[in-house]
């Protein structure tokens, strides 16, 4: 794979690959190439390390052993696997969810100055789900909240509040199931339990607890994640920024935020507007300070305050291959253990702020809640040091960079299409019903460096929209989709299907929306929630006309949110190899034909995008026949 062109269809990203390549040095790309061949017994899913009588492998032609030394065969070796990965999913989002439900906890106690309340009416609508009375004062009101979000984690029994959210035929479908999450910590341990040696042995059964894991994430942790940001930090509005490689600035002092959490990166954001601070990054010889991002971080601070996103997953060794950044500040989650190697290879400062998350070598400097804004200066201060250390001669910054618009939320939702006088649903609900807008599409995940980078993500959603199909993006699914001009209200005269393009002409939104970060997914779940509430499109959400989707997916994250989409009623797709199961025929086939019949939801694997999108279409229209509503108006 020595084209850039096979490797990526951004032309920045293929720009500095060049410049890589002339320079010797290696990039996740380089690093696939020297992994090939990929061990298959991994790939198949049959490849065992759960205890030390392995590891095992079992054999797919059926010509060597069929189980392991304990008797484990393909279909329990292939389903343990797959559920571990979604333990660790739920584990990232929910911890970091855990992590924003701390700091509530610190402010509400006065341990913290950096963090209020931004968003008091979000504070009050979340305490009355919590049951918390509301005629109380700001302070009392969050300290309550915060301990009924903590006891959300260590909850044992019962369910978590927000499963309420969900319609109530959804509820009950979780309820008979038995897979309705107790506690979020819970449900994580007791699926790695089930997955130990010579617990469960039914592959169904563990993709049933497998599902009830996931549900804890995406109705559980995800959300606590999402609804206090937004409490804390302000919710999204729409927002206008930019995006690549392009976003960086030749004379400024240049600081890129990677990773997920962004009570850290909010304060970057505030420091990167410090006077004291720009003036200092005066006297080195530079114009400013420039804040960039990468991954979800990128996405949590372009929603809230349309600081510009550098790029996506593949993109994070790049940015420092520019040649032009200071700081890279890193906290948890997708950060590649290589940047810390690439580095070196310039002036850039790598720095590790999470203890959770720690490399060799290379500079820590903790960030907590309590000392937030103190670390953030500290952190831009030593970038413009670093500036006078830049090696102009190796400056290498492509000029692509792209207009966007973000901070799509469940509320905003509402605003956009009802008005801010009439929230409601009913015009989106009314557009599908009529068969203006054929239905809808959530898009989302990562790159990988085994498909062509970006390259599914756009083709997907430009075939999506161009059959009227709205797209609701989130991770570095979106920051690809932003990059080729998807998400500017432009992109529907452009791409977008007759239909569609009427709705986002009168209403001035893109055809494609960006709802914010990996964790943001939830609010996906939640605005799917208030279609069903609004009426006309049945009574759960396995009924509504929509489907989703993870085309260049690579962390294990991605099969948690997959694992949930499916156990909240809904057809995903995704990409690349199918996570794993093929080894387990069984099993393939509960996740991607009997699950529907059980969870209304279930797993479809393809490898084509334009495929992708045709069985997409399909099951959305699928979807309208059952609800017997009109035919899509242009066809
Ligand atoms: Fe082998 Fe069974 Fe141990 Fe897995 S659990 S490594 S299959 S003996
Ligand atoms: S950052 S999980 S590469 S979307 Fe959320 Fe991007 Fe996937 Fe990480």
């Amino acid at each position: 794979m020595s084209d850039s062109k096979q490797k990526s269809i951004d032309l920045a990203t293929q720009e500095i690959l060049k410049k890589a390549q002339a320079e010797n040095i290696k990039t996740a790309w380089d690093r696939l190439e020297s992994q090939e061949p990929q061990c298959g017994f991994g790939q198949l899913g049959l490849c065992c390390t759960v205890c030390d009588m392995g590891p095992c492998r079992i054999d797919p032609f059926g010509e060597g052993a069929s189980v392991g030394v304990c008797g484990a065969n393909a279909d329990t070796i292939a389903a343990r696997n797959l559920v571990r990965k979604v333990a660790v999913g739920a584990s990232a989002h929910s911890d970091h969810g855990r992590d924003v439900a701390h700091t509530l906890s610190l402010l509400s106690e006065g341990h913290t100055h950096d963090y209020g309340i931004s968003d008091i009416e979000k504070l009050k609508d979340l305490a009355q789900e919590f049951g918390i009375d509301i005629n109380k004062t700001k302070e009392e009101i969050t300290k309550a909240l915060s301990k009924k979000l903590l006891e959300e984690f260590g909850r044992q029994e019962g369910e978590l509040v927000f499963l309420k959210r969900a319609p109530k035929k959804r509820q009950a479908i979780w309820k008979k199931l038995n897979i309705a999450p107790r506690g979020i910590d819970r449900e994580i341990v007791e699926l790695l339990h089930t997955t130990t040696m010579g617990v469960d042995n039914d592959y169904k059964n563990l993709v049933n607890t497998g599902l009830r894991c996931a549900l804890s994430d995406g109705w559980g942790g995800s959300m606590v994640a999402t609804d206090l940001q937004d409490v804390i930090l302000g919710a999204p509005v729409p927002i206008r920024g930019k995006v690549n490689l392009g976003v960086l600035k030749e004379n400024y002092v240049n600081i890129v935020v990677h990773g997920h959490e962004p009570i850290l990166s909010e304060m970057a954001v505030k420091a990167s507007k410090d006077p004291e601070l720009i003036k200092l990054a005066k006297g080195v010889g530079a114009e400013g300070i420039n804040l960039a991002g990468i991954c979800c971080t990128a996405n949590e601070v372009l929603m809230r305050h349309g600081i510009p996103v550098a790029g996506n997953f593949l993109q994070q060794e790049l940015a420092i291959i520019t040649g032009a950044v200071e700081v890279m500040i890193v906290d948890v989650q997708c950060i590649m253990p290589a940047l810390a190697e690439v580095a070196t290879c310039f002036h850039t400062k790598l720095i590790t702020t999470n203890p959770k998350a720690r490399f060799p070598g290379v500079n820590h400097i903790e960030f907590k809640p309590e000392n937030a804004y103190e670390v953030a200066k500290q952190i831009i201060k030593s970038g413009i040091e670093n500036f006078t250390k830049r090696n102009k001669e190796r400056v290498n910054i492509p000029k692509q960079e792209m207009d966007l618009v973000a901070g799509f939320t469940k509320e905003i939702i509402f605003q956009i299409l009802g008005g801010k006088y009439r929230a409601t649903y009913k015009p989106l609900n009314e557009a599908i019903i009529s068969g203006r807008l054929r239905g809808l599409a959530g898009v989302v995940g990562c790159n990988n460096p085994k498909q062509t980078h970006d390259y599914f993500h756009t083709t997907l959603v430009k075939e999506l929209i161009k059959n009227d199909v709205l797209v609701l993006q989130t991770g570095c699914s979106a920051i690809a989709c932003a990059k080729h001009g998807l998400l500017i209200p432009e992109a529907a005269k452009e791409y977008a299907g007759r239909g569609l393009q009427e709705i986002c002409e009168a209403v001035g939104i893109p055809p494609v929306l960006h709802l914010g970060s990996c964790v943001d997914n939830s609010r996906i779940l939640t605005a799917a929630s208030y279609i069903i509430k609004e009426g006309g499109l049945g009574e759960d959400l396995s009924d509504i006309p929509a489907a989703g989707c993870a085309p260049e997916w690579m962390s294990e994250k991605a099969i948690t949110i997959g694992f949930y989409f499916v156990a909240s009623g809904v057809y995903t797709v995704f990409g690349a190899s199918p996570f794993a199961t093929l080894g387990s025929k069984n099993l393939t086939d509960y996740l991607t034909k009997d699950l529907e019949s059980i969870v209304g939801g279930r797993f479809e694997f393809c490898a084509e995008p334009m495929q992708m999108a045709k069985i997409m279409i399909e099951h959305i229209d699928k979807k309208r026949q059952a609800l017997k509503l009109k035919p899509v108006m242009y066809q």
